[in-house]
């Protein structure tokens, strides 16, 4: 009876060790991006997006052409790879995303898009909200007589 125990027990252990293992391939590509780019630690540059379309395993132009210098960033740094008329090196210096067109230095993305999550608004996009109600006393002027 003990014997299906440890194997279920084995098994668990090594698909944990597996997943351990795959789910450090993508961060350690990550993390030389970042050593290459200092400035891009932190930013939102720092995550899976920059190479991937989404947050699964489908890259974007950036990570496509990365994957095909066989991840030498420097490589690549002159080609402009989301076709935006933006080397991918003036995009990582401008912080806006190599891989993705509608992200470019002095763009406004349209913040619409169904990707748009992974951005967080800055507190310029937030809409100015006016309270409802009447006119406050002070603007309101008074008919002049005479
Ligand atoms: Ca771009």
């Amino acid at each position: 009876m003990l014997r299906p125990v440890a194997r279920v027990i084995i098994a668990a252990a090594l698909l944990l060790a597996a997943c351990a293992i795959a789910a450090q391939a993508r961060p350690r590509i990550r993390r030389d991006f970042v050593a290459t780019y200092p400035k891009t630690q932190g930013t939102k540059l720092d995550a899976c997006v920059t190479c991937h379309a989404t947050e699964d395993d489908t890259l974007n132009p950036y990570g496509e052409a990365l994957k095909q210098a066989t991840f030498d960033f420097k490589a690549i740094e002159k080609l402009d790879s989301d076709g935006d008329g933006v080397a991918n090196r003036a995009e990582i210096d401008s912080l806006t995303f190599p891989g993705d067109p509608e992200d470019r230095p002095g763009a406004r993305r349209d913040s619409t898009r169904a990707d748009s999550t992974r951005h967080a608004p800055s507190r310029s996009d937030s809409a100015t909200v006016k309270p409802k109600g009447e006119a406050r006393p002070d603007t309101i002027k008074a008919p002049k007589n005479g």
